[in-house]
């Protein structure tokens, strides 16, 4: 008996329940989910890759050739008896491979081929590279174009990192919990450590390998000299073996002052002698547990930290007593100038360039200066640091945050890319038009070959690995700009967002949208038109711009918007601070024109007219007021791609997204209230007052805000 209708509906139903549980999803597989794929969009890819062949045997290997299996097997189901093997190796580990004769030599020691070629006679598909490292990086590139259902027919791949040092900065306490980290607490457990290693560091390493992050501080850069003991650098010990497979370095924070919190020494100081000694018997014995250790990282002399200054010295004397300790076994000295003083007079923005361009010349060939990527502190928008090119004898790597201290924690959609690419693309001038930071990061500017780029992570124990979804993509896009500084954060984006969600287009082309207008909209509802650092004392959740009364001038948002009767900003050209000068002459030139960063630059007279025609303060509430239509849009997009996305990931961003409106919208009102109290002009025609008094947001209390 032929009963069609209920067929159909029976086919309906089973097709409905396998659907709903290949895709009950919370966010732990982030970019690796290899979910199948559509039979007609995964037959060529079935056609074309058959069994995974690894020749040679090591630790490496196998997780390549494990993790090809499992990504093609998930994605496109058993090897076709009948397709080309895919075939992973070096020459070294492979006969076949080096019969092939392939063009390494640039792949360097990270890099990697991928060829469609002929072996034994018949098609095949090699991953092959100098290092077993740079075969795992193959694999997990090849799997990226069957996830992002790139063409794969005659294959010809050629990459290799522009960038040597690409790590991961934890600000991980040893307590686990995370200062500014918004996703949970430390993954490290450090309790339980070695004895006890959590399967979700293999999935951390898998992860990062997968983006060719090749190292990872564990610990807080605000950190304990415990971090340095023997039971510590045993656990360290049980990561360091844990990620060595995957390519992946340990380094360590080190607190300056170590030698006399557990070397028993009355000072610290870098040019004593037993200062010298404990750092040279220190480093032996990291180096003994933990033989490819990669050194350390330092904040010194910086909000309260210890640091050579304390003795008198300099920053290139601290580095250089620690890159001669761990020189010898191969490590490097990551040395933040992250610094700013106090009691110092001169605008915070200038003080790492005037304390690190007089050393240039004297850091040992082993040190790198970590930099963040603007003078102030991760803000919103920050144009360049300028120490960026302005040391041509010093190696520096850019730091910028992954987690978002001041872009609105877990729950704000903010992708991050085009704020890193906003200044790798950015130009220093130093030496002539296309001098841009990008190049100083990838040494090809003054010719240096320790090159290094760090993000400080936003990783830690919630299922979703990042606090939410979407900010995985600012892990993911970290990852792949520190491989390479000159991708671009749109293509990046589609990529994440291809292998996280969904290749359909329908889905793509107003996701990525979002993503990429959405670091603009925080601007916009946070720190238009060049504003900076309003946020809330200490947690810096939400608006408090008329904070006046901390320990420490330049820790107040009134040091930094300096609004008045007459108008908004900081001065920073001639008449002011003159930190402008510290850029070379083009770049000072162009950062002043553009008008993202007026008031970084400028005090600014409310009835100045801007671009647009209007007035600053009425361009202001048009901003303010913008930022929070954009989330409000942002919201609207995001509904409508519940047929695309897994009811569970769908609910959480929405849910995210709703929250983000409200604060956006608290930003806006309370950022408004206050300035309307020094611009005494009233908001445009059609634009809402705010929903509250002013008392009313300056009473909000956080005390329990995360990440401190
Ligand atoms: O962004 C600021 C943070 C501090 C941090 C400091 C730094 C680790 O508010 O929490 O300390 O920068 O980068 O050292």
């Amino acid at each position: 008996m032929k009963r069609p209708g209920l067929m159909r509906a029976l086919v309906a139903l089973f097709a409905l329940i396998t659907a709903t549980a290949a895709h009950a999803e919370d966010g732990y597989d982030l970019w690796l989910r290899y979910r199948p794929a559509p039979a007609a969009e995964a037959a060529p890819y079935r056609a074309a890759l058959g069994e995974v062949v690894v020749e040679g045997r090591s630790p490496t290997l196998a997780i390549a050739g494990d993790e090809l299996r499992r990504g093609l097997g998930g994605t496109l189901g058993a090897p076709a008896a009948d397709a080309p093997p895919v075939i992973l190796g070096t020459p070294g580990s492979s006969p076949r491979i080096a019969a092939l004769r392939l063009p390494l030599q640039a792949a360097g020691a990270e890099g990697y081929l991928i060829r469609s070629v002929t072996v034994d006679g018949r098609p095949a598909t090699v991953v092959a590279a100098n290092s077993e490292a740079g075969v795992l990086y193959g694999a997990f590139h090849l799997l990226r174009l069957v996830q992002t259902r790139r063409p794969i027919a005659r294959l010809d791949v050629a990459e290799a990192p522009k960038v040597k040092v690409r790590v991961l900065n934890h600000w991980d306490n040893l307590d686990r919990t995370v200062e500014r980290g918004y996703a949970g607490f430390s993954l490290w457990d450090w309790h339980k450590l070695p004895d006890w290693k959590d399967s979700r560091y293999v999935d951390y390493a898998r992860a990062n390998a997968s983006l060719g992050i090749n190292g990872t501080v564990l610990n807080n850069v605000n950190a304990k000299a415990d971090s340095l003991t023997a039971p510590y650098i045993e656990k360290a010990a049980a990561l360091a073996d844990t990620f060595r497979p995957y390519g992946i370095k340990v380094y360590l924070s080190a607190r300056f002052s170590s030698p006399i919190e557990i070397g028993g020494l009355k000072t610290a100081d870098p040019l004593d002698p037993t200062v010298r000694a404990f750092w040279k018997a220190k480093a032996d014995e990291i180096y003994r547990a933990i033989p490819d250790f990669g050194g350390f990282l330092v904040k010194a002399n910086s909000e309260g930290q210890p640091g050579p200054q304390d003795y008198g010295r300099s920053h290139a004397d601290g580095a250089n007593m620690l890159a001669e300790a761990v020189g010898p076994h191969g490590g490097i000295v990551m040395w933040r100038a992250f610094v700013y003083s106090n009691e110092q007079p001169e605008d915070r923005a200038k003080q790492a360039y005037n304390e690190f361009v007089p050393l240039d010349g004297r850091f040992a060939p082993n040190v790198i200066v970590q930099v963040k990527n603007g003078a102030i502190d991760f803000q919103p928008r920050e144009p360049f640091h300028p120490l960026f090119g302005a040391t041509p004898k010093t190696p520096l790597m850019l730091e910028v945050q992954i987690t978002k201290e001041y872009l609105g924690f877990a729950t704000h959609l903010a992708y991050l890319g085009p704020m890193y690419e906003e200044t790798l693309d950015a130009d220093t001038w130093r030496r002539g038009k296309g001098s841009t930071v990008a190049r100083v990061v990838d040494g090809s500017l003054f010719g240096h070959r320790l090159t290094g780029m760090a993000g400080v992570a936003n990783i830690g124990t919630d299922r979703n690995w990042s606090g939410s979804q979407f900010d995985q993509a600012n892990w993911y896009v970290f990852g792949r700009m520190a491989w390479d500084p000159y991708l671009s954060s749109r293509d990046i984006a589609g990529e994440w967002a291809r292998m996280t969600f969904s290749n359909d287009p329908r889905f793509l082309g107003p996701v990525v949208d979002m993503m990429m207008g959405s670091r603009e909209a925080v601007v916009d509802y946070m720190t238009p038109l060049g504003l900076h650092h309003l946020m809330g004392t200490s947690h810096h959740y939400g608006p408090a711009p008329w904070v006046d009364d901390l320990g420490r001038a330049d820790w107040t948002p009134v040091y930094y918007h300096r609004a008045d009767a007459a108008g908004i900003g900081f001065d920073r050209t001639k008449t002011g601070s003159d930190a402008i000068s510290q850029y070379a002459p083009r770049a000072a030139a162009e950062l002043l024109a553009d008008e993202k960063n007026l008031l970084w630059f400028r005090h600014v007279a409310w009835d100045r007219k801007v671009s647009s025609g209007r007035t600053l303060w009425d361009e202001l509430v048009v901003r303010y007021t913008d930022g929070v239509r954009q989330v409000s849009q942002m919201r609207r997009t995001w509904a409508a791609m519940a047929p695309h996305v897994d009811a569970e990931r769908h609910a959480e961003v929405a849910a995210f997204l709703a929250i983000q409106e409200q604060e956006a919208q608290w930003w806006r009102d309370a950022c408004l209230a206050y300035f309307q109290t020094f611009s005494k002009r009233p908001l445009p025609a059609g634009y809402a007052p705010p929903a509250h008094p002013l008392a009313h947001y300056k009473a909000l209390r956080f005390p329990y805000a995360p990440g401190i």
